[in-house]
């Protein structure tokens, strides 16, 4: 919703999440103008209120000022999707797209073992990411259950409409993508990332990336089998460019806003040898 930088110099980031008994039910982000704060405050509580799984016993809202001055604009990564036959194969071909863009062959297995058998301890899922040492596979974060919440991060309305467009021709209307290209794309700025890997931790959504700075968001049509609960986030770091507090600084409380798309490609099947 932030075109420009307003009159007053603030922006709002406005924050969701809601629980049932302690789990975690639905989140979400965004980073608007002052005037529209209030609208998108009630947007997200409803969404909250309906959200699969519900209905939340708690939902917490958070509203803060940000000094407009400090938001760093940003394009957001391209996307590309590998269609893949079975989960088996999607992972051959997560742990192929980590290893190009520079993560150690068993380093990248070891952290897709790590999401397919729970982050925060067996079949336990993490509310944030882990931080993973690219050439260690030691993990970085100082919280394994909390992991590093990334926050802060949107797109334009101009840029959110647009890219909703492009993404409807494609059949990829489901809000996950929009949601996990804006993390992503935030993530992929970060200093000393290398890359990053996903996958939800709903029954339902199979569909997971990995990202890398030169390659963009690349979608893979399956990481797990319907009906697994566990999902999460790895980030890959170097350590030798990056500052950890100055990494995690950045992720947690850097405010982006990205204002132009990136390109966007119609699927392909992937091949052993795409990587
Ligand atoms: N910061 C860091 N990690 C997070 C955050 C955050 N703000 N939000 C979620 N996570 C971690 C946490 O461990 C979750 O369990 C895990 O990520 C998955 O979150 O292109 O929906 O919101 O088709 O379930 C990716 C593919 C969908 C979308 C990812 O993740 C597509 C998704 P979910
Ligand atoms: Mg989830």
């Amino acid at each position: 919703m932030l075109i420009s930088v307003p009159m007053n110099n603030c922006v709002f980031s406005v924050r969701m999440r809601a629980s049932c008994q302690d789990r975690h039910l639905s989140g979400a982000e965004r980073l608007v103008v002052e005037s529209d704060a209030g609208a998108v405050l009630a947007e997200l509580s409803l969404r909250a209120l309906n959200c699969p799984g519900g209905p939340p016993d708690t939902v917490h809202c958070h509203l803060e000022r940000i000094d407009a001055t400090t938001v760093q604009y940003e394009r957001l990564p391209d996307l590309s999707t590998y269609h893949v036959k079975d989960w088996q194969e999607g992972r051959r071909a997560a742990r192929a797209l980590l290893v190009r863009s520079g993560v150690r062959q068993a380093v990248a297995a070891c952290a897709i073992d790590l999401l397919a058998t729970g982050a925060a301890g067996p079949g336990t899922v993490m509310r944030g990411a882990v931080l993973m040492d690219a050439k260690s596979g030691d993990r970085l974060e100082t919280d394994a259950v909390r992991g590093v919440r990334v926050s802060r991060m949107d797109m334009t309305a101009k840029c959110r409409s647009g890219l909703k467009e492009q993404l409807a021709m494609l059949g990829l209307s489901h809000p996950r993508i929009l949601e996990a290209m804006v993390l992503s794309g935030k993530v992929l700025r970060a200093p000393g990332l290398i890359a990053e890997l996903c996958w939800s931790d709903a029954r339902d959504y199979t569909t997971g990336y990995v990202a890398d700075p030169e390659n963009g968001y690349q979608r893979i049509s399956t990481l797990k089998p319907v009906g697994d609960p566990l999902g999460g986030r790895v980030f890959f770091v170097d350590r030798g460019v990056c500052l950890l507090e100055e990494l995690v600084d950045y992720l947690e409380r850097q405010a982006v806003l990205f204002d132009t798309s990136g390109s966007i490609s119609s699927t392909r099947q992937w091949v052993s040898n795409d990587a």
